[in-house]
């Protein structure tokens, strides 16, 4: 069963065939989506198409999501396209690198948090305001994703946690908001994935054999994983779901204990 068949959706934050929105992407457009992928800047353009060519992508558009023109751009796009939308994907995080590694009263700054904020956070609303007049009284829905280190510390994740808190207060704050006009607001809540946006991250090999030790389920997840409970997030199935976070982390966030292990 083909549950997005006809679903038209914008996903935001595919860098390359790694990227959680590509494990999205795909397992959308299994269900039958059709898609327009936006990238951020010309440097992703290639890697992006790469991604989208497998997927019948209708349409590849710029965007970075911390320029108000630039978004303004995209949904014009998206219009004259389509003229209407049936959900939207933001994957987008973003922090400056030296707020990501150190203690946390030590590396932040006010200038970090801004951008943080900006990028990983406000953008979210953003392109939920530009796009809402594509989306209402479609039973569209819109979907972002979150970390543990939204509701938990962990070494050096810092700001970003921070961002992400208010990214899924944001998720609440929306679907309250756009309820009314049928559309949904939800976000998943990721285990840790090797992507681009990781690859910067000191040790986030020793991350992942924590989490897959730990999890109930033994192991980590994939993007494809992510992608099939995002599909499920945006589609009619999901009808009495908004503005709600889904774990998607072989279960990792119930455990306190973990598994105790040699190692331990
Ligand atoms: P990624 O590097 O593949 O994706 C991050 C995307 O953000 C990139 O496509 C990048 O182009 C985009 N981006 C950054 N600044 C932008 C801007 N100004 N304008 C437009 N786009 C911009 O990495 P990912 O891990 O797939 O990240 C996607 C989302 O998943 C992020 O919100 C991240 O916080 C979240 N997440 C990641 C993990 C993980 O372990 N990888 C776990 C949980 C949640
Ligand atoms: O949300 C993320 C990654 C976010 C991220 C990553 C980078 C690296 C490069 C945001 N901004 C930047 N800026 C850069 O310059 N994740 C959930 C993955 C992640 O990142 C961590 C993690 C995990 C998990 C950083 C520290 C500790 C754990």
């Amino acid at each position: 069963m083909a549950f997005l068949k006809g679903k038209k959706i914008l996903i935001v934050g595919v860098a390359n065939k790694f990227s959680i929105a590509a494990g999205i992407a795909e397992a959308m457009h299994t269900q039958g989506a059709e898609i327009i992928l936006s990238y951020q800047s010309e440097r992703l353009k290639n890697k992006v198409m790469q991604v989208g060519e497998k997927l019948n992508c209708v349409d590849y558009i710029e965007c970075d999501v911390g320029n108000d023109d630039s978004i303004k751009n995209l949904v014009t796009s998206i219009e004259n396209k389509w003229g209407y939308l049936d959900g939207l994907v933001h994957a987008v995080g973003f922090a400056p690198a030296n707020e990501l590694e150190g203690d946390f009263t030590e590396v932040a700054t006010r200038e970090g948090f801004k951008i943080a904020h900006d990028i990983s956070v406000f953008s979210f609303t953003a392109l939920a305001q530009a796009t809402k007049k594509l989306m209402i009284g479609r039973n569209a829905a819109l979907l972002t994703l979150s970390y543990l280190g939204a509701v938990r510390t962990l070494p050096n994740y810092n700001v970003m946690g921070v961002a992400k808190a208010g990214l899924e207060s944001t998720t609440r704050y929306l679907a309250n908001s756009l309820g009314k006009d049928d559309i949904r607001v939800n976000a998943i809540s990721a285990g840790p994935v090797k992507t681009l946006a990781a690859s910067g991250i000191k040790s986030f090999r020793k991350m992942l054999s924590y989490n897959a030790s730990r999890a109930p389920l033994g192991r980590n997840i994939t993007a494809e994983e992510v992608g099939n409970a995002g599909a499920f997030l945006c589609s009619d199935l999901a009808s009495g779901i908004t503005g709600e976070v889904l774990y998607v982390d072989a279960g990792f966030n119930i455990t306190a204990m973990g598994n105790l292990t040699e190692a331990d």
